[in-house]
């Protein structure tokens, strides 16, 4: 029996690359190949397996290390020496700390440099449009590597890197992004395809090059294929793990649950859909026990089973072929659409929803709105306004500014107030989030709103720009209507409501008065909001809205 001193394999030409999970601990039995830890570089998700089967002793690092190829990791108490061991085992000449897997761990999880952008988009003509055949660009040693996610389908139109594909090697997961933007036409993949270097994607119709071809002198003599440079999965975090809004791919940009290779492949083991679990890593990375703690919570909630449903269940809505009674036309769902569907339909079916309605009269707020744009002030929305009450509200109320934990057992109080508010756009409905509000005075929030919801119409929202909200709201003040019921922005717990106001003879102790009032439906979760306090919460909100000094306090 020897110790194995392992160390970080060769990792390509990265240097400090910070440890981001670390899956074993001192004292654990593992077996040749189990990941000791992860690493992620700007490019790449790097998995560091054991040489040996063994247990684990003298642990060195933790997670936010930075390593490089040599730097110590463990001892491993082993039993068997991995086969390239020498064969004297002394702890100086213990096996090379770089795994068994030597030759792929050096290689194949070095990220590939980006091919330069002109030889990526050679096919389209100079700042012109044209037809770009995108292949497989080079992924390292890799060969017959399977997608794993298929982000577009023929007809699809997307901006230049956008994400076509995700690729995942044992080592490291991959997306390929479009080297341009255009019409994708005859796919040539689907998911479970292995490809390598060089296989035919797809074409981009109508592709725009990024950049002349001119400006690309080495790419001239004989240009190659379009073929952008994989880049790694965490390049677009998506609010797929904890999802506080629908997303908007920024800039065309897919969406693809942020986890590595271990943890995807111990999903697909489990058949659990990654879209549907919260990471607790860095940057919201899934990790394995995020996983573990979803099948655990799944396990723990009754199945609906027919006695418990009264013989109900879910039952499925039945098919029906309208063709049957009349013209009809299907039309595509648009990507935002269907994530906030699934988004949505989580939330209605997880939360048991109760939604309390008020108006608040608003008369004062409005004249002084209006003076002010009149004054030639910033242009106030009543939404600056409402933001800026919610945040007072929340700090009053602060469970409203809490989610439950996974496991049911706690809340989690958030002593930040980053409030989501809901923004109709072409596309679907996405939720930015205006960050610290309570920090921030009306004018700079009326600012802020605007300037996020021109983004949100124009799809340049960013995923961190909808990722993070405590409470959302959703006004649809603009457009008309009076109460509805707004569906809780899962994880967070509550979620506010605005409808257009309208004068209304409100009686004051002698006679009516004309008062402009607000509709507010504010929604809840009644696991973690008990009634009486979402009434109170309600009540301080109209209090606030009808008397702005309140909101200086
Ligand atoms: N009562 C009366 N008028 C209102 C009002 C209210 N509650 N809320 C807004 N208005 C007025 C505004 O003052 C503005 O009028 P003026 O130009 O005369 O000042 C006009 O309606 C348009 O406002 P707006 O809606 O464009 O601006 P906003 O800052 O209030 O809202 C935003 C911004 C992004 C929330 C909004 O544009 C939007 O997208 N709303 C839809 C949200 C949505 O879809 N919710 C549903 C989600 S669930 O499916």
């Amino acid at each position: 029996m020897a110790n194995i001193k392992v160390t970080v394999p060769d990792i390509g030409n990265y240097h400090d690359v910070p440890v981001i999970e670390l899956l074993v601990k001192d004292g654990d039995s593992i077996d040749k190949d189990a990941v000791l830890l992860v690493l992620e570089s700007d490019k790449s998700t790097l998995e560091v397996p054991a040489p040996a089967a063994g247990v684990v002793r003298g642990l060195k690092l933790k997670v936010g290390d930075k390593v490089s190829q040599g730097t110590e990791i463990c001892e491993l108490e082993s039993a068997a020496a991995p086969a390239a061991a020498p064969p004297k085992a002394k702890a100086e000449a213990a096996p090379a700390p770089t795994p068994a897997k030597a030759a792929p761990a050096a290689s194949a999880p070095t990220p590939v440099a980006r091919t330069p952008a002109a030889a990526q988009t050679q096919s389209a003509p100079e700042g012109g449009a044209g037809n770009v055949e995108v292949t497989i660009p080079d992924i390292g040693n890799y060969h017959d590597v399977p997608v794993i996610e298929l982000l577009v389908k023929d007809g699809d139109s997307i901006d230049k890197d956008a994400v076509l594909l995700v690729l995942e090697s044992d080592k490291s997961t991959l997306e390929v992004p479009a080297p341009a933007a255009g019409t994708v036409q005859n796919l040539r993949l689907k998911v479970g395809d292995k490809v390598s270097q060089g296989t035919p994607v797809c074409t981009l119709v109508g592709a725009v090059a990024a950049r002349p071809a001119a400006a690309a002198p080495a790419a001239a003599a004989n240009p190659p294929p379009a073929s952008p440079a994989p880049k790694a999965v965490q390049a677009v975090v998506t609010d797929a793990a904890p999802p506080p809004a629908p997303v908007t791919p920024a800039s065309g940009g897919a969406s693809v649950p942020y986890a590595g290779p271990a943890t995807r492949k111990f999903a697909r083991e489990l058949g659990v859909d990654l879209a549907q679990v919260r990471g607790s890593g860095p940057r919201g990375r899934i990790v394995v026990e995020d996983v573990q703690g979803f099948v655990k919570t799944r396990l723990a909630q009754p199945a609906p089973t027919a006695a418990a449903n009264g013989g109900g269940g879910i039952p499925p809505i039945p098919a029906v072929d309208f063709a049957q009674f009349g013209e009809i036309e299907t039309k595509a769902l648009a990507r935002i659409r269907k994530l906030s569907a699934a988004h949505l339909h989580r939330a209605w079916l997880n939360i048991p929803h109760v939604t309390q309605t008020d108006e608040a009269d608003i008369t004062e707020l409005d004249a002084f709105r209006k003076a002010q744009s009149d004054e030639g002030g910033v242009k106030l929305t009543l939404l600056p306004f409402i933001i800026k009450a919610v945040t007072v509200a929340l700090k009053a109320y602060p469970e409203f500014n809490s989610s439950l934990a996974a496991d049911g057992e706690s809340i989690v109080l958030k002593k930040y107030f980053h409030i989501g508010f809901a923004a109709d756009t072409p596309n679907g409905l996405v939720v930015p989030v205006v960050r610290d509000a309570d920090k921030k005075g009306i004018a700079q929030l009326a600012q802020e709103t605007a300037e996020l919801a021109k983004k949100a119409r124009d799809g340049k929202l960013k995923p961190d720009e909808m990722k993070g909200g405590c409470f959302s709201i959703s006004s649809l003040g603009g457009i008309g209507g009076s109460f509805f019921t707004p569906i809780v922005n899962a994880p967070e717990v509550g979620i506010l409501g605005v409808s257009k106001s309208q004068i209304k003879p409100v009686w004051d102790g002698k006679q009516f008065q004309p008062r402009l009032m607000c509709p507010l439906s504010l929604s809840y979760d009644h696991r973690v909001i008990d009634g009486a306090y979402a009434a109170r919460f309600i009540v301080l909100l109209g209090k606030l809205l009808s008397d702005l000094r309140r909101l200086a306090l």
